[in-house]
């Protein structure tokens, strides 16, 4: 897959995701409106997509049709787009801006938002359980297995958790990772293996392999967002980058240096690379998606 071949396939991808989300939510002009409206604002019309992309990218390589592909893809979207919305109002985050627009409690309330976080969450399973969704009785219920997981409390909002209780901490490398772990990578690694799942199935082999790149580029993506988030700081602010601007969060920049985690980002990219050499040309949009994380817009 040429580097043009890639950039088409990820518009098509982005674009029909868009359009599966717009299906998938319930319509603005439906009661309660005003929470259906917000729901829709949270959701679309923004984002990098980066896990739908995984998705299709996942499967894909299990033969999945990406008219199927599209509900998981839509599921985790939504899962992200619920934990954007919570991570942003004023009990944890306080963001005022998300996606270059106002955030949800900001645009509407601080009720609506948590509504709104609430709904797109069980928005995203019953995504998962639509009949149109033509998949077996045993795999549907491992992808919802794997998605509550990684969503939860011994996943992403126990990653958040940890979080929260380590601003002002200074954490080990092993303590930051096991945090990103959870807080970013159970639901990237739930999107690759949610697309493997939807498919022909995939050998013991193939998903191991699959796992070890989740599990690498989930990592990488919160080494990226660090790095990002201290080049911002020293471009916009002028300070040194270290912690987190708004509330002193530990980083792998705060922890490592800036050049140090750049040397990281790259040495998880290459040994995310060689989880996918067994699988072949197969995985090329995993490959690339990988380096796309890495060069990804702020
Ligand atoms: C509130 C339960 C709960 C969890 C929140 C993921 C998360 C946990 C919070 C997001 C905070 C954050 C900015 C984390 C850094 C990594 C990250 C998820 C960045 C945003 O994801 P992108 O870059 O965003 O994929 P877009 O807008 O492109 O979808």
């Amino acid at each position: 897959m040429s580097t043009q071949e890639f950039a088409r396939w990820m518009s098509e991808i982005q674009a029909r995701t868009e359009s599966a989300l717009g299906a998938a939510l319930p319509d603005a002009a439906i009661a309660p409106a005003r929470l259906h409206e917000a729901m829709r604002y949270a959701v679309l019309g923004g984002g990098k997509r980066v896990r739908p992309l995984l998705v299709h990218a996942a499967g894909a390589l299990v033969s999945a049709s990406p008219d199927q592909l599209d509900f998981p893809a839509c599921a985790v979207e939504l899962i992200h787009a619920y934990s954007l919305v919570h991570d942003d109002m004023p009990c944890m985050d306080d963001d005022i801006l998300r996606r270059g627009k106002p955030t949800v409690h900001v645009e509407y309330d601080d009720a609506t938002a948590l509504l709104v976080g609430d709904a797109l969450q069980t928005q995203a399973f019953q995504t998962l359980t639509e009949s149109s969704f033509n998949i077996s009785p045993g795999a549907r219920i491992e992808m919802i297995r794997l998605l509550a997981q990684a969503s939860g409390s011994r996943g992403m909002a126990g990653g958040q958790a940890i979080d929260l209780a380590s601003v002002g901490l200074r954490l080990t490398r092993e303590e930051l990772e096991f945090m990103h772990l959870h807080k970013t990578g159970a639901l990237i690694r739930a999107a690759i293996l949610l697309g493997a799942h939807c498919g022909t199935p995939a050998a013991e082999s193939t998903l191991n392999a699959l796992d070890r790149y989740a599990k690498l580029i989930g990592l990488l993506f919160q080494v990226v967002d660090d790095i990002l988030d201290a080049q911002a700081d020293t471009a916009t602010l002028g300070k040194t980058a270290g912690k987190d601007a708004d509330n002193d969060k530990p980083t792998y920049v705060s922890l490592l240096g800036l050049d140090e985690a750049r040397r990281l980002a790259q040495e998880m990219l290459t040994a995310a690379h060689d989880a996918l050499a067994p699988l072949g040309p197969r995985a090329d949009a995993l490959r690339q998606l990988a380096d796309y994380i890495v060069h990804r817009p702020f």
